[in-house]
């Protein structure tokens, strides 16, 4: 996979960060936004020495800042031997192309940047075939000079077509390799469904947030179990499923996935389609926040519209307002939590809250639930056995002829029973 920025710890990359505020993005949010990409590059293995806001009506469509700005960069850039030009915004490929030619160090955009970070970070296969897959999309309407090395990647010697320049081979060998890397994609999206049908029976709830929310952490805490967490972005690529025993008679399978962002590259999004169907098949969503950040109703809106795009609309969410340790603004909590609700506020990492976060999370289960009875000949005793593990059984009545059977069935557990049940006539359900 390609590595835009050079990681090594020895060799940081010295860069600029530059952004452009207007009428609609003024430049109080946009410093807000240069924090969060100074972050970005800082995983990425970048130094931000310098940020540049430009105040214009609107961006420049050849160069993003104006000609005096693209002057003022470029004399900064060679006077302190800074090597990379960080834009916080999606550039066009053409405005990319035009900013390095008359910069002549490389330049990267915010979608670039964050697929960098995702290139260094993704280890399993998955990661690294989806993170690939995106990388490659974003790069090819963008080959330029400074960026024609896929042919050593993929190709090696004598890859060159006759009369091909090096951008076209690389060219060809990217649309090659996007197609060979749509097609693992399709075989690790059936495995998954396969294993997810395997977990029917069994509540699932996907924890969902903004990076750096504290979703992995608050998953070690309820599971006891040792995830990675990072005060860094995107410490989490991978999907990890834990059990979480929320009462004595209630499990639940918590998920946590990738974070979101603002504006994250929309070939991400797709290509991480197959690691976030998790969410989209969750039967509640846990909504984590960082109720500590100056951004945190931005963040959740963020959150929400890429929840959106994924087409997850239906499902119940749950906020969760974390790291209530580092906030002293009980008002503003209060705020947040009338606005979004069903909301509990916690510490993730320092344990607070977690009986009434529990209590919420029985709650919405019990009122997904509903009461039902079923009326089990004696001859059907093998059946029981079965109930007994996909739904709660309350209590079991033994009439002359019949078993009596009540329990608490989630809409899908109830789907399962008439499965179940569906081969003999005899046995019957009622709420
Ligand atoms: N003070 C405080 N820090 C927390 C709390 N919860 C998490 N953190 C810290 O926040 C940082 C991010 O936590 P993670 O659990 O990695 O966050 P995440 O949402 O999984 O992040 P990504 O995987 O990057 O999307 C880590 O440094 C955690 O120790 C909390 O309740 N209080
Ligand atoms: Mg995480």
């Amino acid at each position: 996979m390609k590595k835009l920025i050079d990681i090594e710890q020895v060799n940081r990359e010295k860069s600029i960060a530059v952004a452009v505020a207007t009428y609609h993005n003024p430049v109080n949010v946009v410093k807000e936004h240069l924090d969060e990409l100074t972050l970005l590059a800082d995983t990425a293995g970048a130094d931000v020495l310098h940020r540049i806001i430009q105040e214009r009506d609107r961006i420049e469509p050849a160069t993003y800042v104006g000609k005096g700005k693209v002057a003022e960069i470029k004399s900064l850039a060679q006077s302190e031997n800074i090597s990379l030009i960080i834009i916080d915004d999606d550039l066009s490929p053409g405005q990319a192309r035009n900013l390095e030619e008359e910069l002549d160090v490389k330049v990267i955009d915010r979608s670039g940047l964050i697929l960098d970070i995702f290139a260094k970070r993704a280890k399993s296969s998955e990661a690294r075939t989806q993170v690939e897959l995106a990388q490659l999309e974003y790069l090819l309407p963008r080959l330029t000079r400074l960026w024609t090395h896929l042919s050593k990647q993929y190709g090696g010697v004598g890859t060159k077509g006759p009369g091909e320049t090096q951008i076209e081979t690389d060219r060809r060998l990217a649309r090659e390799r996007i197609s060979v890397l749509k097609k693992k994609l399709e075989q690790i999206k059936l495995q998954r469904a396969t294993q997810r049908k395997r977990r029917k029976d069994i509540i699932k709830v996907a924890l969902v947030g903004y990076t750096n929310a504290g979703k992995s952490t608050l998953l070690n805490a309820l599971s006891n179990s040792d995830v990675f967490v990072e005060n860094r972005l995107f410490a989490t690529l991978d999907t990890t499923t834990r059990t979480v025993e929320i009462s004595p008679s209630t499990n639940i399978l918590l998920t946590d996935t990738v974070g979101f962002i603002r504006k994250l590259p929309h070939h991400l999004v797709a290509s991480f389609q197959s690691t976030l169907e998790e969410v989209c098949e969750a039967d509640f969503i846990l909504h984590v926040v960082d109720s500590s950040s100056s951004q945190a109703i931005d963040q959740i809106k963020t959150v929400n519209e890429t929840l959106n795009e994924l087409e997850v609309v239906n499902t119940p969410v749950i906020y969760i307002f974390n790291k209530i340790d580092l906030m002293s603004d009980k008002a503003l909590l209060k705020e947040y939590q009338r606005i979004y609700s069903p909301s509990v506020s916690i510490s993730a990492s320092k344990g607070i809250n977690f009986s009434v976060l529990q209590k919420i999370i029985s709650n919405t289960i019990n009122a997904s639930f509903t009461k039902i009875k079923i009326t089990l000949p004696m001859n059907e005793q093998s059946i029981l056995g079965k109930l007994y593990d996909i739904v709660e059984v309350l209590k079991r009545d033994y009439t002359e002829d019949n078993i009596i059977i009540s329990a608490k069935a989630s809409s899908h557990q109830l789907e399962i029973i008439k499965k179940l049940i569906s081969i003999n006539k005899d046995i019957k359900i009622s709420k």
